[in-house]
């Protein structure tokens, strides 16, 4: 089912095309493809061949940014729906998320972001490259229940460590909780760093969001 639009998802990641993928995205609404479906089954796939053909040395950074830029047009798009259809109105939590220190991949932290937001949490987006004691001094002036940090480079990861660090050093936790997620991130790891959940993808963040502050 759908079969012929996902894979016009797909392509318009792979080719860097921002208004084709814009125009899939906007094709995918108007025939009532759920838009989350629209993310997991056409686009992403779209950045993990771009992802591998980049690993292989087939294709080059510039190729990556656009495949990037092309995810951005699609998700905007798509965004304003995934908000309407959560229709959860009270606040479950306070969430600060953000990409860590020397990492600027944005787009799954933002999918992330949007469900977290449509699921009923308040969220504190510091966006990318976000320094380490920013996310401790963030949680502690809007009273956060959880922080959230996105990592996708094996280098990078470390700062995820550091994190659990620093808020542990401004006295913030066991109260505030710490979920990781990002390629690279696995259960081992965030078990490892001292972490109190790891989410594979943004619905997995939603329900480990969901679960911990229910704690
Ligand atoms: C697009 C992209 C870029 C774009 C990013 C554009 C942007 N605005 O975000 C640009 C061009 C900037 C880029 C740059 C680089 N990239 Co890059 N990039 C990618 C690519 C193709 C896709 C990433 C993506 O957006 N995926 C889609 C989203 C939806 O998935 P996601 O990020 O994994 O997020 C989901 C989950 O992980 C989870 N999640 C994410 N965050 C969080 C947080 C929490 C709290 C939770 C619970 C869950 C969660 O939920 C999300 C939604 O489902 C990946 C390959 C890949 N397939 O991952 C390489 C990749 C990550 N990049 C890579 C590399 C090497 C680089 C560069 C170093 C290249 C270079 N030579 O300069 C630079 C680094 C720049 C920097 N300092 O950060 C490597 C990393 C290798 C490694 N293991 O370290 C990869 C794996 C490509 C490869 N196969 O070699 N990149």
């Amino acid at each position: 089912m759908h079969e012929e639009q996902f894979n016009a998802m797909r392509q318009s990641i792979v080719e860097g095309a921002p208004d084709g993928a814009r125009e899939a995205a906007s094709q995918a609404l108007a025939l009532g493809i759920d838009p989350l479906d629209a993310i997991n089954q056409g686009f992403v796939p779209g950045l993990n061949r771009i992802g591998e053909q980049f690993n292989r040395g087939e294709v080059f950074l510039p190729d990556l940014v656009m495949a990037g830029e092309a995810m951005k047009a699609a998700v905007a798009v798509l965004e304003p729906e995934m908000q309407k259809r959560g229709t959860q109105r009270q606040v479950l939590g306070k969430v600060v998320l953000g990409t860590v220190k020397g990492d600027i991949h944005e787009i799954g932290k933002s999918l992330v972001s949007t469900l977290l937001t449509a699921s009923g949490f308040q969220v504190f987006d510091l966006g990318v490259n976000v320094p380490i004691d920013s996310f401790a001094e963030k949680a502690r002036e809007v009273q956060a229940d959880l922080v959230g940090v996105s990592a996708l480079l094996t280098t990078t990861m470390q700062g995820q460590r550091s994190v659990v660090e620093a808020l542990d050093r401004h006295g913030l936790r066991p109260r505030v909780k710490i979920i990781v997620g990002g390629a690279p991130v696995s259960r081992d790891w965030a078990e490892k760093i001292g972490a109190d959940g790891y989410g594979q993808d943004a619905m997995a963040a939603v329900a480990l969001a969901k679960s911990l502050v229910q704690k």
